[in-house]
Parts: C-alpha cells; sequence; structure tokens
C-alpha cells in the first residue's frame, strides 16, 4: 500500500523510546468546536489550502468511522459525508474549525474492497505526499474495536512512525461490543498494531469517548512546544 516502511528494528526502537503519556486530565477549560466548515477537497496533483495554525487529520481504513468522527466531534451532522458504503471519502477534504483556529482534515480511508489497483495506487500516492508534506501536526489513526488491526492498519502505523507525526489511536464503533469490554479490546487492537497499548475507545453513536478527543486537540492546539510545526 505504502512506499518507505521501516524494519522491524526501528518499530522496536520506537515502541522502547516512547513514553507514552495517553491523556493528561489538566485542563480546567473544557474546549469545544463552536464553528466548522468545509474549505476544499484535494486530490492528487493539486494544491492544498492555505495553512492554518495547526493541521490534524484522520486516517483509517474505508467505513471504520473518519467522517463519522468529525462530525460527531464538530456537532455537525452534516459536515462530512459518511456512508455505509465503504470508499465515500476519496478526496482529502479539509474543513476548518472555529473560523481559522486549525484544520481537520477528513483522509480517503484505504483497504476498500472494490477500489481497483490504480485507485489503490493513486490512494496511497495521494496520502503519502501529504504525510510527507510536513503540514500534518498531529493524526488520529482509527481502528475498528471489533476487529484485529489489518496489514494495512499495521503498514500506516508503521508508516507514521517514520515520517515521526504525532498521533493518538482511537478505536471506533465502540457501541457495537459491551462496555466492559470496550478498554480493554481498544488496548489490545493498539498492541497489535505495533503501537504502545493505548486506544480512545469512542462511538460516534453515543459520544463515547468526544470529550478525551477534544481534550487531546486542546493539548495539540497548546502544545507548540511539544509538537513543532514540522519546517519540511
Ligand atoms: N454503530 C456505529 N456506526 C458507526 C460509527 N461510526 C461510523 N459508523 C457507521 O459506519 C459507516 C461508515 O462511516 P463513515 O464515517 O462514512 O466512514 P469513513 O471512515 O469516513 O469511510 P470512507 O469515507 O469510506 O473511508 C456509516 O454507516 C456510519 O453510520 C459508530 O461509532 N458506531
Ligand atoms: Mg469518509
Amino acid at each position: 500500500m505504502l512506499q518507505h516502511l521501516p524494519n522491524e528494528e526501528f518499530m522496536n526502537n520506537h515502541i522502547a523510546k516512547c513514553e507514552f503519556c495517553p491523556y493528561t486530565e489538566t485542563m480546567d477549560t473544557i474546549f469545544t468546536i463552536k464553528q466548522a466548515e468545509f474549505v476544499t477537497s484535494v486530490s492528487l496533483g493539486q494544491n492544498y489550502p492555505v495553512p492554518f495554525p495547526k493541521e490534524i487529520a484522520i486516517v483509517g481504513k474505508s467505513n471504520v468511522g473518519k467522517s463519522s468522527l468529525i462530525n460527531c466531534i464538530s456537532g455537525n451532522g452534516k459536515l462530512a459525508r459518511t456512508s455505509s458504503q465503504p470508499g465515500k471519502t476519496r478526496m482529502i477534504n479539509y474543513f476548518s474549525i472555529n473560523r481559522g483556529q486549525f484544520y481537520l482534515v477528513d483522509l480517503p480511508g484505504y483497504g476498500y474492497a472494490k477500489a481497483s489497483k490504480s485507485e489503490q495506487k493513486s490512494w496511497g500516492e495521494l496520502i503519502e505526499k501529504y504525510l510527507a508534506s510536513g503540514r500534518v501536526d498531529h493524526l488520529f489513526l482509527l481502528i475498528d474495536i471489533r476487529h484485529e488491526p489489518t496489514e494495512n492498519d499495521r503498514q500506516m502505523f508503521r508508516y507514521l512512525v517514520y515520517y515521526n507525526i504525532p498521533y493518538t489511536l482511537v478505536a471506533t464503533k465502540s457501541d457495537k461490543i459491551a462496555k466492559s469490554k470496550r478498554k480493554a479490546a481498544a488496548n489490545s487492537n493498539a498492541k497489535l498494531l505495533g503501537a504502545p497499548p493505548y486506544a480512545v475507545p469512542f462511538s460516534s453513536e453515543t459520544g463515547e469517548g468526544k470529550a478525551e478527543l477534544l481534550e487531546r486537540i486542546h493539548q495539540i492546539l497548546e502544545d507548540a512546544q511539544t509538537f513543532p510545526k514540522n519546517e519540511k
């Protein structure tokens, strides 16, 4: 799917070095998204829009719930187009949040079974070019809480580690499994991905995990020191 993947040794070093702090509840204000609007769609060879101070992108396999997550956390069910048919999002869709405070970027999903070889190839090029552009400050990598990560998920994770992109793992569709099993399933899927064993259980149906993701976004926006803009 993607080129330029790191080897096992590189990945093991990443885990060993990762002093991963899943989430710190230190903020005394609750961050909210007050305004959100679609800006533009970008396909291969087209220009990205004028940069905003921060850019947070959502990536994951087709149908995992990326567009639904954007709608849920922005409180606007109609912002990003969702569908039960996989492969709905084909381009890179930019949404401006809080009048230019940051972008949320909806990336096309990978692993869409019906996609042709050439579609998969152009998907790979589109995503690789985007991730290597240095525009993205933080990536939310979505995995389905009910299933073990796919080979494509594992590739995507290795890729973002290789490019040193800060990330948060999100285990979607948490409403589909029993509440008592959610944390363990999310964390075990993170581990199977080859990552430190922590993912946020999230449901765009019930809003579970929404507060945690908003808190995470707040940290990303505040934390210029931890997540400096990549000048590539
Ligand atoms: N039960 C449940 N269904 C969800 C959840 N999130 C998304 N869905 C459903 O899953 C399907 C796919 O959701 P999308 O948000 O369009 O998925 P996507 O990752 O953007 O898909 P692509 O654009 O094809 O890559 C839709 O039918 C959603 O209603 C969730 O948290 N719980
Ligand atoms: Mg989508």
